[in-house]
Parts: structure tokens; C-alpha cells; sequence
């Protein structure tokens, strides 16, 4: 299995560090991205790094990765909590998968509270700010190794 992981980023996260700060913190995209490589490079994984504002674009991103990738880091973002289409996409990858969320959602609205990426998620990390990103990272190197072990 490949030492590629993708790291996908739902709808509105190019807006991180530039709203709504008191929720997501002052970090941008690019600097959640930045630290990803950095850390990817000590871990000795290879890193895409994406964001969209449109689902086809996350399931594309999917499918591109059964083919390349051995894992899968998502923040799903709002379609966390709509998208069936995501979790069928996610269903058809072998490798581990870490759903992040920079919020603790189960501290937040109610509709917050369900994701359908859980049902196939290895793990979910919630409510660590843009750290969780790397935490995921590390937690998806690891079981990229245990699962080709
Ligand atoms: O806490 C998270 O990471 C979320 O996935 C973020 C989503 C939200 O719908 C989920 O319930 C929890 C929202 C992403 C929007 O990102 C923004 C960032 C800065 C300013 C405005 C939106």
C-alpha cells in the first residue's frame, strides 16, 4: 500500500482564519496546510492537500484516491452531516480513514450531532482546533503501516 495520504476539506474551510475566529481560530487553510507538510515530511508520507466547496469534487477526490493513496484524512464540513453520496464514495476505500472536525460539533447545534462519515470513519477527532488535522495525520500514518504490516 502507498505511503500517499490525501487530506480533503469540505465546504466554507477556505474561509478558515478569515470568519467566524471565536469557532475555528485564527489559522488559514494554508497554514493548517503548511504544518500538515512539515509533519507529513517527518512522518515520510507524501501529502495531497485539497478543498472544495462542491460534493462531486470531495467524491472525485475519493475515487482518485482508491487508486493512488493508502490513506484518507476528511473534513467533510457541513456535508459531514448531509452527504450519503460521501459516505458511499468513502465506503469504496480499503485504507484507514480519520474524520476531523476543528470544532467540537457534539458541543454545538443539535444537527451537528450526527455525521454520516462516522458510520465508515477509523476514527474522529473533534473539537482540537486545526491541531486535529495533525493528530489525524499521525493517526493515519500509523495505521497506513499497521495495515500493510
Ligand atoms: O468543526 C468543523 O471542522 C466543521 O466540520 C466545520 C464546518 C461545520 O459545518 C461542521 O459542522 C463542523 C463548517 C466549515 C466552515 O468553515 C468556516 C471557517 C471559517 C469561517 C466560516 C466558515
Amino acid at each position: 500500500m502507498s505511503r500517499l495520504a490525501f487530506i480533503l476539506n469540505g465546504p466554507n474551510l477556505n474561509l478558515l482564519g478569515k470568519r467566524q475566529p471565536h469557532i475555528y481560530g485564527h489559522e488559514t487553510l494554508a497554514d493548517v496546510e503548511k504544518d500538515c507538510r512539515a509533519l507529513a515530511k517527518e512522518l515520510k508520507v507524501d501529502l495531497r492537500f485539497h478543498q472544495s466547496n462542491r460534493e462531486y469534487e470531495i467524491i472525485d477526490w475519493v475515487h482518485e484516491a482508491r487508486e493512488i493513496a493508502g490513506g484518507i484524512v476528511i473534513n467533510p464540513a457541513a456535508f459531514t452531516h448531509t452527504s450519503v453520496a460521501i459516505l458511499d464514495a468513502l465506503n469504496t476505500f480499503e485504507g484507514p480513514v480519520i474524520e476531523v472536525h476543528i470544532s467540537n460539533v457534539h458541543k454545538r447545534e443539535e444537527f451537528r450531532h450526527h455525521s454520516f462519515v462516522s458510520g465508515r470513519a477509523d476514527g474522529v477527532i473533534a473539537g482540537f482546533g486545526t491541531q486535529g488535522y495533525q493528530l489525524a495525520l499521525r493517526r493515519v500514518a500509523r495505521l497506513m503501516v499497521e495495515k500493510k504490516a
